[in-house]
């Protein structure tokens, strides 16, 4: 394939092409969540070891009141960040409208489907809630926000540990980029993944059911449907690490023996050694300082930390 050819490569050719070229390869978890990735990503978050999902339910359940004081009663419009099917949200939106709060919920997807089923959901419940979607990626959706609504306080959630999913560096340079688009007087709940004891990190990512690697071996399954490739996929194994010093939990995936990769759709192929790693995913966990560190850096004014009854995850509130 000639450099001219590549410009026309789409955004996951590309990012494919580019992280397998790497020495130490990676793909990004971005390109997880095909239809078939969401439904194994569902089935995760289902699992007692995934306790991230159950510990942010538990911390919005126990926030909300005082989230909404952090208003001063102002209306506002409420900004979600990965919306997804809104299940958390909803425990903060029931408790908002129960205090007399008046909001407009905004939330942001990249997926027209989950933000349509989302819809509904919200006009079964609460007929009378204004409900705004906008389908988009984070910063084109900041973006269209900016000029769209007009002097209202904003509180935009960024739920999930998401952030995780970008390294402490790239987290700072999202969390300014968000911090641009605010006011003063705005404000920000940030779920982050806490440091805890290995043992527990590890099992949340290597379920024993087996969900988590069938989720990343499912993006090999992705780039042969997308890209013509010829993974076999029962020659690859998922491997997970947790680092404690650093909070870096890494998903790769190894294969058991010599490779070579043909990509047909870009023409293109790639030699693996048996165990030569592809790193797939970085989740990050951090200490309550190194977040409060985060917020300083990207320009936030830390508000105060929310935490569930194991101290395992918080809901980090900033204002700018
Ligand atoms: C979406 N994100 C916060 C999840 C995480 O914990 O990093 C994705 C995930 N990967 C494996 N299990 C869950």
């Amino acid at each position: 394939m000639t450099v001219s050819q590549t410009s026309t490569l789409s955004a996951f050719a590309q990012d494919v092409l580019d992280g397998l070229s790497q020495e130490k390869r990676r793909l990004s978890s971005k390109w997880f969540y095909d239809s078939r990735g969401s439904e194994l990503f569902k089935q995760i978050m289902s699992c007692p070891e995934y306790y991230l999902t159950e510990a942010e339910a538990e911390i919005y359940r126990h926030s909300a009141a005082s989230l909404y004081e952090a208003t001063e009663g102002q209306p506002f419009d409420l900004i979600e960040l990965g919306a997804g099917d809104g299940t958390k949200t909803q425990l903060l939106i029931e408790r908002f409208l129960a205090a007399g709060a008046q909001f407009t919920y905004r939330p942001i997807d990249l997926s027209a489907s989950a933000l349509s089923d989302l819809g509904k959901l919200i006009k079964l419940r609460w007929p009378r809630l204004e409900f705004n979607p906008i389908q988009a990626d984070y910063f084109e959706a900041l973006d269209r926000l900016g000029s769209s609504t007009g002097s209202r306080l904003r509180v935009v959630l960024f739920p999930g540990a998401n952030i995780g999913n970008f390294s402490p560096t790239e987290a700072i340079g999202m969390l300014r980029n968000v911090r641009n688009f605010l006011r003063p007087g705005d404000l920000l709940f940030t779920g982050f993944d806490l440091k805890k004891d290995p043992a527990v990190v590890l099992a949340a990512y290597n379920d024993p059911a087996g969900y988590t690697a069938a989720f990343n071996l499912n993006l090999l399954s992705r780039i042969n449907r997308e890209l013509g490739g010829d993974f076999k996929l029962d020659c690859w194994r998922h491997w997970e690490t947790y680092d404690p010093v650093t909070g870096a939990a890494r998903s790769f995936l190894l294969p058991i023996e010599p490779q070579t990769i043909v990509l047909s759709e870009v023409q293109r192929s790639f030699q693996f050694r048996a165990w030569e790693p592809i790193q797939v995913e970085i989740s990050q966990k951090y200490t309550l300082r190194e977040i409060e560190g985060i917020a300083d850096a990207s320009g936030f004014d830390f508000l105060r930390h929310y935490c569930d009854g194991r101290a395992y995850f918080t809901d980090s509130l900033w204002q700018v």
